[in-house]
């Protein structure tokens, strides 16, 4: 027995230092949060790795409840005036009731992200299982199970083909004829049919008719195909079941698709998608489906490197180093958390795909929390955080088809809720797109969730200086979004500088219904300075910016309260007791970049708010306040919040962050903030270790991207940074800053710049 556990635990070193790479357990998952995900931006499974009867949950992520609506309420607009006339009067109640009663989205609830299926796959009874293994290896994608049952070695292999645009379950032994097993598909939506399609292929078809609490019908068709595509010995399809017998190789590959064809079209037929997927792979077999999966998955993946050093722990399943890490020594465990974001945002978000939605593309529940939809009043914009700053901006591009989407159902909502212009997006959507204000008055009525987004499409000019998708794609969803604002803005009558304010509106989830919330004026001055910048940059539009630049001088400014915090809202009544998860007033701070420290008032009042908001929350919350401590160039607290996260009450057994429960922002969040950590650009300066903790003496990091279009790489040593090498993609003059030391030179476009600092003259030099 001894004996066997030191092979064993041999074994896992060799592993994990052979891959370092790889969530790695000693059991199967017993449940949901225990499984490991796969995901090719549209499909996505989550494999439990049992022995006897293997399992794969898997979804696909246009498959929702409802069908087709636009949720609009025609004529809410007349109810505005009214609605600020209370706010003004502080009759918070009065104004809340009105509004819940006529301003609010129709139906008022939004439509569930909804699971597809489940495959199983039971074995002939295998007997007593030794050296199991389950991983999860991030350098190639792909989920494997091993181990000895009966003398015979067993080994599982999972991913899901970007290029390919399927699943690829490969299953063999190490002696002939071991292989038996029955699979089955199976889905938890009650209107479906199974069949045997061709001599190779399981088919489950059928339609959602579940409904969300919208009680809207659903209508939306799906189709899913196992198909056999490589065996030996014997395959027979009896009714339900796929039977192997005598085999030792086989590979399995799953295709699903829905009726989903645009937000306002389900038209589409998932029968004849499946058929031209799986054609495609007619000369493909499990060789060449790998190869082009890790080509593919590299290509992105292989971009950033970042080494923290090892650790002991290496060689613990990943769930102890969860339990581990706070008490521990475990940087290894940062850089894997901060790599797996990065896996996960490629396995969710590729051209093409939905967007990430709150559990990103995973979900096996029928009524999931929020609907696991798209929440934008600070998560579905968590989801994105890395997608520039981690050299993944190809990944960002479903939450720009969206955003183009939502500009078009959001013009309805400016037009019907406020007779103006552009568009809007309150705190909400869903695969309709939905854009009028949902659930409360007292939340949902918040009017910069576009405004928010479009900060997206800025930052992925600002870091490729791609103009034309500056001209052609983000400018003028911008514009519009702005157009909004210029409507919507209203003077304040109880200021004597005519301050322009947002209202009615609200500080996401905190104190209801008000006129003037700090955030939406830092989101919205934010908005127009993007478009007065871009406008300069595509010379076009001067009267539009004079008159943005004009309004966006009179927005009502960022305040310091009575303890020194900046206010959350106009009225100096924040609770200095709340430690309310949203710190949405901080916004300024993180994601916004007015409140550096250029502004020294206001940077220490956010540390106050900050301070007094405290270092709990949710698994998103505690992920934003690792990047608010980084932008406050405190790497400590930074450190502290990552390893208030990396806990199993904030981190599943799977390292899916938990809200509770599973909620993906968190995961993305958390690499965001490691990388401001390390680097920030958001004042036009590369600022090289801001925020560099002292439980990371040692490192390198390379690929991430800096706004200007760089890519940067740094090597650090007891605590003090040794060399930079900057890859300047659009010859663009660059700052770098490392501490007080600021050093500014030209660029030339796809020239690599290598930079020392010097310890002795303390100076950062560019080698010749
Ligand atoms: C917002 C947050 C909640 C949760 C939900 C999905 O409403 O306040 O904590 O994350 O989104």
């Amino acid at each position: 027995m001894k004996q066997k556990m030191l092979i064993a635990l041999l074994m896992t070193t060799l592993a994990s230092a052979a891959q370092p790479l790889s969530l790695q357990y000693s059991q199967p998952a017993t449940e949901w949060a225990e499984a490991l995900p796969v995901g090719n931006g549209r499909l996505g499974g989550m494999i439990f790795g049992d022995p006897q009867r293997e399992h794969i949950q898997f979804n696909e992520d246009s498959l929702w409840t409802g069908q087709p609506q636009d949720y609009q309420l025609r004529g809410a607009a007349k109810f505005l005036p009214e609605l600020r006339r209370l706010l003004f009067a502080g009759q918070q109640d009065e104004a809340e009731e009105l509004a819940n009663e006529h301003f609010m989205s129709v139906p008022l609830r939004q439509e569930f992200y909804q699971p597809f299926g489940d495959l199983s796959l039971e074995f002939d009874d295998l007997g007593t299982v030794t050296e199991y293994r389950r991983s999860l290896d991030l350098k190639t994608a792909i989920s494997s199970v091993t181990f000895v049952a009966n003398g015979v070695r067993h080994r599982r292999e999972l991913f899901a083909s970007y290029p390919d645009g399927v699943m690829v379950l490969s299953l063999t032994t190490d002696q002939p004829g071991k292989l038996n097993f029955k699979a089955q598909l199976n889905s938890p939506h009650t209107e479906h049919q199974l069949k045997r399609l061709y001599q190779d292929t399981l088919v489950l078809a059928g339609q959602v008719t579940h409904q969300s609490r919208t009680k809207v019908p659903s209508r939306m068709r799906f189709e899913a195909r196992l198909q056999v595509l490589e065996h030996n010995g014997q395959l027979v399809i009896n009714g339900k079941d796929l039977c192997i017998t005598q085999a030792d190789q086989v590979t399995l590959v799953l295709s699903a698709a829905t009726s989903y064809y645009r937000y306002y079209d389900i038209s589409a037929d998932p029968e004849d998608r499946n058929e031209l997927i799986l054609k495609g792979l007619t000369d493909h077999n499990l060789a060449s489906l790998y190869d082009r999966h890790v080509q593919d998955y590299q290509s992105l993946f292989n971009r950033v490197t970042l080494d923290l050093g090892q650790s002991e722990n290496m060689k613990l399943d990943t769930d102890q180093r969860i339990a581990a890490f706070k008490e521990g020594h475990d940087p290894h465990l940062a850089s894997l958390f901060f790599q797996y974001g990065r896996y996960l945002l490629i396995s969710c978000s590729r051209p093409g795909s939905q967007p990430a939605n709150l559990q990103g593309l995973w979900n096996d529940q029928m009524n999931p929390s929020w609907g696991s939809k798209y929440t934008c009043n600070i998560n579905t914009e968590m989801n994105y955080w890395p997608a520039e700053m981690t050299n993944l901006a190809e990944c960002h591009e479903p939450l720009f088809a969206m955003i183009k989407d939502l500009s078009a159902t959001g013009y309805h909502t400016a037009q019907n809720f406020y007779n103006a212009d552009g568009w809007v997006l309150h705190h909400n959507t869903d695969l309709w797109r939905g854009t009028a204000p949902i659930n409360n008055a007292n939340h949902g009525i918040w009017v910069t969730g576009g405004a928010w987004l479009c900060q997206h499409l800025w930052w992925h000019y600002a870091y490729s200086q791609d103009e034309f998708f500056l001209r052609e794609q983000a400018y003028p969803i911008m514009k519009q979004a702005a157009e909004f604002f210029m409507d919507f803005l209203i003077e304040d009558p109880r200021s004597e500088q005519g301050w322009l304010i947002s209202g009615p509106s609200n500080s996401p989830e905190n104190g209801g219904l008000v006129m003037g919330p700090t955030m939406d004026h830092q989101i919205i001055r934010n908005l127009f300075a993007h478009c007065i910048e871009a406008s300069e940059i595509l010379g076009i539009d001067p009267d539009f910016r004079a008159q943005l630049a004009d309004m966006r001088s009179r927005i009502a400014p960022n305040q310091i309260g009575q303890y020194g915090q900046l206010q959350e809202w106009l009225e100096d009544k924040d609770n200095p007791k709340s430690d309310h998860r949203h710190v949405s007033h901080l916004w300024g701070l993180h994601p916004g970049n007015e409140i550096t420290p250029a502004t020294p008032d206001l940077f220490a009042a956010a540390r106050k708010s900050l301070e007094l908001r405290g270092d709990g929350g949710t698994g998103w919350s505690m992920a934003w306040k690792i990047n608010f401590w980084a932008r406050l160039r405190d790497g400590d607290h930074a450190y502290l919040m990552l390893s208030n996260q990396l806990t199993p009450q904030r981190t599943l057994p799977n390292l899916f962050d938990t809200h509770p429960p599973f909620q993906i922002d968190g995961n993305f969040g958390a690499t965001s903030g490691i990388t401001e950590m390390l680097m920030q650009s958001h004042t036009g300066t590369i600022d090289l270790l801001p925020a560099l903790p002292s439980a990371w003496p040692m490192g390198k990091v390379e690929g991430l991207r800096a706004r200007g279009g760089f890519e940067v790489g740094l090597d650090w040593n007891q605590n003090r940074l040794t060399t930079v090498s900057i890859v300047s993609k659009a010859g663009r003059p660059c700052r770098l800053q490392y501490g007080d030391q600021t050093l500014q030179f030209a660029t030339e476009t796809g020239r690599l710049y290598r930079i020392v600092f010097n310890p002795v003259t303390e100076k950062l030099e560019v080698l010749p």
